[in-house]
């Protein structure tokens, strides 16, 4: 299981990251790679609760996951990271539709690489607080996920978040650590 969350400089990963990892996770994982331009976060289940749950219950459960980020700037090169990947969150900015096209078009090299063609996508539509309903409409078409979807064979869920408001956190959470049944159901919601 290995989690990797890409997309465009400057597209939101750090701020989403952050907004969801475990405040208690030590600092110094993080800082140790930085300096190859990637980032580990831990993030901890919100659904397992401690107290609830005996030890054989958690063993099945996952804890947490370390989700790495890897710079914008590193697209070029983000294919050493993918070995072994399960779970890709791929970030776009909404609020910039400018670099959407660009950022479609290294999310379809993304889910045409060979080894993630069993990952399973999210799609993180970033800083809604500053886009209005029409860019994400928008936004999706450009990047054509209609089309990406019937071609490729990777389950791609799309959630929208905010870093500012906390809005769509919960979702990205569920994806995490939810079974794909429940996840599919985050899917459901999404509005065409
Ligand atoms: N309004 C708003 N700004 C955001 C949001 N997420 C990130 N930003 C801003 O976007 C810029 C880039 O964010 P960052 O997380 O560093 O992007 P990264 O390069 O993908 O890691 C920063 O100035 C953030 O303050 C968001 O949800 N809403
Ligand atoms: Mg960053």
């Amino acid at each position: 299981m290995s989690h990797i969350c890409i997309g465009a400089k400057g597209s939101g990963k750090t701020h989403l990251l952050n907004s969801l990892r475990d405040e208690d996770s030590i600092n110094e994982t993080s800082h140790s790679v930085s300096t190859v331009g990637t980032n580990i976060y831990t993030i901890k289940n919100p659904h397992v609760k401690d107290v609830e749950l005996s030890n054989k219950q958690k063993a099945r459960q996952m804890i947490s996951v370390q989700v790495r980020e890897i710079g914008g700037t590193m697209a070029p090169i983000w294919r050493r990271y993918f070995e072994g990947v399960t779970h890709v969150i791929y970030v776009l900015d909404t609020s910039n539709l400018c670099q959407i096209s660009g950022a479609g078009v290294l999310l379809y090299t993304v889910l045409t690489e060979p080894r993630l063609q069993t990952a399973d996508i999210l799609l993180v539509l970033t800083k809604m607080d500053l886009a209005y309903r029409q860019m994400r409409n928008e936004a999706l078409l450009m990047i054509q996920l209609a089309k990406l979807r019937k071609e490729l064979r990777q389950r791609i869920t799309v959630v929208e978040t905010s870093a500012v408001t906390k809005n769509g956190l919960n979702d990205v959470l569920d994806w995490l650590f939810l079974p794909p049944k429940k996840a599919s159901q985050v899917k459901a919601l999404e509005a065409h």
